[in-house]
């Protein structure tokens, strides 16, 4: 793998890869997006915003310090199934060097790439405005739009902040007496206590897309939806999740890269980053 130099790297951390224990791939993946477009920009975007990010998180009084390596982007082909296991992978090269990888997307679908390189028993938790759960988009079964039925083809997931979704989706999740947190619940009742009972002891994937934050926090996704999560909501989902369970990966999606306001991507950055340090501060 090629390393990318100081200001190039996430937090600029310049660490050896041998050294390192989180490795962050840039995945510009973007193959089945179906509204705006441009989220093959976001994984450099998101490593540049990084650059305006403490490496010293005051919230959790954690200084991340010789922790991350960053890889040059993942090479892409144009063939949505070759891609997915391009990315599945170079996953499996990360875990087999015991390492944590963090995928800088993309489109949502590199969730699915990244999930054939876990065991089964892992536990994804998705946070997502959508549900990802078409059987098939215009005929399509390989689309950002099933990723987490794809997912699940294997993988227990649960998901976290849905509020777009078809009558369909609907039916073929409560079917599977899949665990989902719906947006209008998360507004009216406790709902952290349903995930953490959910994630206890397990070992957990986290995959965020970005369109689950408000849109006046997180303006520049691929498809917006209103009625968001805010920082501090997505702050005490990850507090119990990290703090209950084993993280094994991570991965943030589905930005959207605009020319002058790059306050989704400062979000994305300090997700991240926030993740390694509540994670980092449990193994201290
Ligand atoms: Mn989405």
């Amino acid at each position: 793998m090629l390393f990318y130099e100081g200001s190039n790297s996430f937090l600029e951390e310049v660490v050896e890869f041998e050294s390192a224990k989180y490795v962050v791939l840039p995945v510009p993946m973007e193959l089945t997006n179906s509204y705006l477009k441009g989220t093959k920009f976001a994984p450099r975007s998101i490593i540049d915003a990084s650059r305006s990010i403490e490496n010293y998180n005051n919230e959790l009084d954690y200084e991340i310090k010789n922790k991350i390596f960053t890889t040059n982007d993942i090479e892409v082909p144009p063939d949505t199934e070759k891609a997915l296991e391009a990315i599945r992978g170079t996953v499996s090269d990360v875990l087999s060097s015991g390492k944590l990888p963090i995928l800088l997307g993309g489109e949502h679908l590199v969730t699915y790439g990244a999930s054939g390189a876990f065991d089964p028993d892992v536990i994804f938790v998705i946070f997502d405005a959508h549900a990802d759960f078409k059987d098939a988009v215009y005929g399509v079964s390989l689309n950002h739009a099933s990723n987490s039925r794809l997912v699940n083809q294997r993988n227990d997931v649960a998901l976290v902040g849905i509020r777009s979704l078809s009558k369909e989706e609907k039916d073929e999740m409560k079917k599977r007496k899949l665990t989902v947190i719906y947006m209008d619940e998360m507004k009216k009742e406790q709902t952290i206590d349903i995930i953490t009972k959910k994630v206890k002891g397990r070992k957990v994937y986290i995959s965020i897309d970005m369109d689950v934050f408000d849109v006046s926090i997180a303006p520049a996704v691929g498809t917006p939806q209103p009625n968001g999560l805010l920082y501090t909501d997505m702050m005490n989902y990850l507090f119990a999740i990290v703090n209950n369970s084993e993280l094994v990966g991570m991965d943030i999606t589905e930005v959207k890269p605009e020319p002058d306001n790059k306050i989704t991507e400062v979000l994305a950055a300090k997700i991240a980053t926030d993740i390694i340090a509540l994670n980092e501060r449990k193994h201290e």
